[in-house]
């Protein structure tokens, strides 16, 4: 699973962290403290040093009392006790690892979650309820009495950034599976909007990593008109993962809003929708998992029946959801056998009775619907033909179905919450809005497919986002400006995108152009895969496989199977679906699949006669491309707040923090180099004249002219005035940068004074002298 291939794609990374970050100092002095971990040891522990011992040794002491030899390398410097458990690691005098891993520790087993690390919220999942969410405790945020590391801390600063700068914001919650992103996001949106509970009914599901999993990414984007204001929200998702509803792995489950049917569905209703317990339906019972512990499916389904009525969905159209949703698991439990026939191996339905309630709850004639499930249709020119199928072409049909049903029964959902939530741009208004992001988090499992690719793509590109705006691009820009600076190295992920997304050689590249070949299959994809990346640095390839590689992801390794990977990226319904589903106005499932995009493209091009094979298709994968540039488009406009979440440990237990896993998460997310920057780097910059014109009034009575304003003399004597230290600033060729908090106290008169008419004098003596 996902530990056995993490430590080897990551080893030249850590040897170059090593040196900078587990550092022995020199001038060590005897009875320091410092953290020592032996070979083979879990946890690193306090050790007094006390003395050298030649070229690479030094003599240290247990807590025991025994004295020890160690290699210098497996020595680092403690931190002084009055930082122990600081709330923002950028305190911390050494920033090795077994000191940031000991703070965060340290917090957590004392249910501090939260902790800052610089501009970065990081949060550990605590995997129980924490009495930290409470109204009153939003309020304290709010009001500005609260301000230890918290999410609602992060969401306070966005909403108060929006209007303090006018620029729109984004909160971007990342980490992998289970490590608390959804959990976060719900506690920013609280009180803001209702949708998830029908969100989460119908596109997440218990997974190995995480009981609750997403299976789609969102962004909600929040409007306001004022302060106080939200005029409307926007949802958009991402490729919700829907061969779930079709194949589900041994202890998994499918969507939650299945198993919620099958428990909360009311006498009548069950007769009305033929539903049974849930191991009556294949679809689900292939998992052989129905229940999640300290979860109650039937209380959830009143839960998103209530959510429904809030958004407007009366009883009717959640009669013809209901009904889709046991159309769907009927459909599944539809099985085929084949004949050998003239025209070959013909497939036959082998139960009746399954097709029958299918066909009634679709809505769809149960003869039309046999006919598309056993056979398909072949136009050539003004002639069709009549093809038989075999029982493995009518499953994949069947299932093809299922999986767009559902599918466009979810994006209808989306659609038909925004319209209730959405408001229309008012003419001449400025709207200015909060983005969210949740999306699936990082994933490794046994066997990875498809999915799991496309899951750990967007991560990737959210890893490159954050790099670029908290670490590259700012080192660019000292550069740039001439600051005296050492680059802080840092390992990013461009390689491993450039293997995924490059214009030429890479997989989307050879998926799209695999999936126009007809004769292709998942064998010459993978050869192809193979043939054609294997000498880039983040592909691995696996020699006993054929249809199996790996590649180095940013967080580990990952090996992917490419079976599938094909029917995956082509994703479209076959011409005959399209007639069964034109063929009943009144089903919801003939309307949903009408509007939906791949259907729409199709019936124009039967309706114009062009053939298939005239227009190139483009590929799920490509696709996805396209939508996540859009998204770090729409983020790259805004500012943006990070939230990194952490596993402590798989399980998915409290009060168990993992050391190493902790610490994996911490490395390979950049969490060192974020709080390295904001150490040594200066977030808070001004054009000379901004600088001159923000502050030039404290220094009393004479006001700047406005040749003064642009001068750097002018600055400098604002800065020696308020006494701030030389090494909190430096002039770069057209900017002044400064250090986080170096204006603090600035900043508190300027608020003050504004604030009040005393004059700035008294002030002054407060503050200052
Ligand atoms: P994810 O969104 O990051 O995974 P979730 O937000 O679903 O992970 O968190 C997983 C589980 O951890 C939740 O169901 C809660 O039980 C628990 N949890 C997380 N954060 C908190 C918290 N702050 N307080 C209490 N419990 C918490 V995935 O969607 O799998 O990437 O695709
Ligand atoms: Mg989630």
């Amino acid at each position: 699973g996902r530990r056995a291939g993490r430590s080897s794609p990551r080893k030249s990374r850590e040897a170059s962290k090593a040196s900078r970050l587990n550092f022995y100092e020199e001038d060590l002095h005897k009875g320091a403290l410092v953290w020592h971990r032996g070979d083979g040891q879990e946890e690193w522990l306090k050790h007094a040093y006390l003395g050298d011992a030649g070229s690479d040794g030094c003599r240290l002491r247990a807590a025991g009392g025994d004295e020890v030899t160690v290699p210098k390398s497996s020595v680092c410097s403690c931190n002084p006790d009055f930082l122990e458990g600081t709330s923002d690691l950028t305190n911390l005098t050494y920033l090795n690892e077994p000191s940031v891993l000991h703070n965060v520790r340290l917090r957590y087993d004392r249910d501090e979650i939260y902790t800052r690390a610089g501009n970065v919220l990081i949060a550990v999942n605590p995997f129980k309820k924490l009495p930290i969410y409470s109204a009153e405790d939003a309020q304290r945020y709010e009001s500005g009495s609260s301000e230890g590391p918290h999410i609602f801390e992060v969401a306070q600063r966005a909403y108060g950034d929006l209007f303090d700068t006018g620029k729109s914001q984004s909160v971007v919650i990342s980490g992998e599976s289970g490590s608390g992103k959804t959990e976060n996001t719900k506690f920013v949106l609280r009180a803001i909007l209702q949708t998830n509970p029908i969100l989460e009914a119908f596109g997440n599901a218990k997974t190995l990593r995480n009981r609750n999993s997403s299976r789609f990414g969102k962004l909600i984007n929040i409007y306001f008109d004022s302060p106080t204001q939200i005029s409307g929200a926007n949802i958009y998702t991402y490729l919700l993962e829907k061969s779930r509803v079709v194949n589900v792995q041994k202890q998994e489950r499918s969507y939650h809003i299945f198993y919620q049917l099958c428990k909360g569905c009311s006498n009548e209703e069950r007769q009305r929708y033929s539903l049974s317990d849930a191991s009556e339906f294949d679809y689900l019972n292939q998992s052989e998992c129905f229940d999640i512990d300290g979860t109650d499916d039937g209380r959830d389904f009143a839960e998103v029946k209530a959510a429904f009525q809030t958004f407007g969905f009366d009883a009717t159209t959640q009669d013809r959801i209901f009904r889709l949703l046991s159309g769907i698991l009927h459909l599944g439990n539809v099985e085929f056998f084949e004949e050998d026939t003239e025209g070959g191996l013909q497939s036959k339905i082998r139960n009746a009775k399954p097709l029958q309630t299918a066909a009634r709850l679709l809505d769809v004639d149960e003869r039309l619907l046999e006919r598309v499930l056993t056979s398909r249709i072949i136009r050539a020119r003004n002639e069709q033909m009549t093809k038989s199928m075999d029982a493995n072409q009518a499953l994949s049909a069947r299932d093809t179905l299922a999986k767009h049903a559902y599918a466009a029964l979810f994006e209808w959902l989306v659609k038909s919450m925004n319209s209730f939530i959405g408001k229309k741009k008012k003419e001449g208004r400025s709207y200015r809005n909060i983005n969210l992001l949740d999306i699936y988090g990082f994933e490794c499992f046994k066997i990875n497919s498809f999915e799991q690719l496309c899951i750990n793509y967007a991560n990737e590109r959210l890893q490159q986002l954050f790099n670029q705006h908290l670490i590259e691009l700012e080192q660019r820009e000292y550069k740039s400006e001439n600051l005296a600076w050492e680059q802080i190295p840092y390992s990013g992920n461009d390689d491993c995108l450039e293997l995924l997304e490059g214009q030429r050689d890479s997989f989307i590249s050879i998926i799209a152009d695999e999936i126009n070949i007809p004769q292709a299959s998942d064998a010459t994809l993978a050869l192809k895969l193979k043939d054609q990346l294997t000498s880039h640095s983040s592909f691995v390839n696996n020699a006993r496989d054929p249809m199996r590689f790996s590649i180095a992801h940013y967080p580990g390794r990952v090996e992917y199977d490419v079976n599938q990977f094909l029917d995956k990226n082509r994703d479209n319904l076959s011409a005959d679906l399209v007639e069964l589903f034109s063929s009943n106005e009144n089903s919801l499932l003939c309307k949903l699949l009408e509007s939906s995009p791949t259907m729409r493209d199709q019936n124009n091009q039967m309706k114009t006669g062009r053939r298939q094979s005239t227009l190139r298709q483009q590929s799920v994968a490509a696709t996805f491309k396209g939508q996540l540039t859009s998204l770090i488009e729409t983020l790259g406009e805004t500012s943006v707040h990070y939230v990194r979440c952490i596993k402590p440990n798989s399980k998915q237990v409290p009060n168990n923090f993992k050391s190493d896993l902790v610490l994996d998460q911490l490395k390979c997310c950049g969490v060192f180099e974020v709080v390295q920057m904001a150490r040594l780097g200066y977030p808070t910059k001004f054009s000379y004249e901004q600088f001159n014109e923000k502050y030039d009034f404290l220094l009393g009575s004479r006001s700047a002219s406005a040749s003064e304003r642009d001068s750097k003399a002018s600055c400098l004597a604002i800065l020696k005035k308020f006494g701030i230290d030389p090494s909190q600033y430096q002039f770069g060729l057209t900017r002044l940068f400064l250090r986080a908090g170096a204006l603090g106290k600035v900043e508190q008169l300027q608020k003050l004074f504004l604030k009040s008419s005393v004059t700035i004098q008294s002030w002054f003596r407060a503050f200052v002298v």
